[in-house]
């Protein structure tokens, strides 16, 4: 397994390869679909690991819009919550990173509304959705560093990547933006 930390402000940011389903962080991100209703991907294995009443709890949310982001409880899984967001469909008409920024950004709000001291994300956008990792790392990164610099309440901030490819595209961009 790899891993790297660094302190940002007061807060530890993590780089890790893992599975976002096993992370005791106090809450863990969903890369989820706007119906909110299990998938392939991380949403598929989130709800598979915490349970049929995770998506008896998200049917009564409504949904939830590309770039905005939902809060559950953690049911069957070691986090107490699980954040939902929706990434933006990546296309050859489509490839504003607003929305990828608003993803992580709204995500981190709930969690400070929510008490949450520590938070895993996966990699939101670039499986299903088709969003190129180098481009999506820089944008999540840069967000993430921004908003803990302002924002001691959230102690820990970790990725979890799912392939060491993706781990390394990681690492490369926070290496950079760090150097900037
Ligand atoms: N832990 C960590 N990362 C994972 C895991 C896991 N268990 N499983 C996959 N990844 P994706 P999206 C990585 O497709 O692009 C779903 O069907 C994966 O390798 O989960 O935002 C939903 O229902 C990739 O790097 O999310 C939506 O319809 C990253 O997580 C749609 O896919 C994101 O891949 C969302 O697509």
């Amino acid at each position: 397994m790899s891993k790297l930390k660094k302190q940002i402000g007061n807060s530890i940011l993590e780089l890790i390869t893992g599975n976002i389903v096993e992370q005791d962080t106090d809450a863990v991100v969903n890369a989820a679909n706007k119906r909110l209703a299990p998938g392939g991907g991380v949403a598929g294995a989130i709800h598979r690991a915490a349970g049929p009443g995770l998506w008896e709890e998200c049917k009564k949310l409504g949904g939830c819009e590309t770039g905005e982001a939902k809060i559950t409880s953690g049911h069957g899984l070691k986090a107490k919550y699980i954040i939902h967001t929706v990434g933006p469909v990546y296309s050859g008409s489509s490839r504003d990173p607003v929305d990828l920024k608003n993803s992580y950004l709204n995500s981190l709000k709930l969690a400070s509304e929510n008490g949450i001291k520590s938070i895993s994300f996966p990699s939101i956008s670039t499986g299903a959705f088709g969003y190129p990792t180098e481009p999506a790392s820089r944008i999540a990164l840069q967000t993430v560093i921004e908003y803990l610099k302002s924002h001691p309440e959230i102690e820990l901030v970790r990725f979890v990547l799912f392939s060491q490819e993706d781990y390394s595209i990681y690492k490369k961009a926070l290496d950079e933006i760090l150097n900037e």
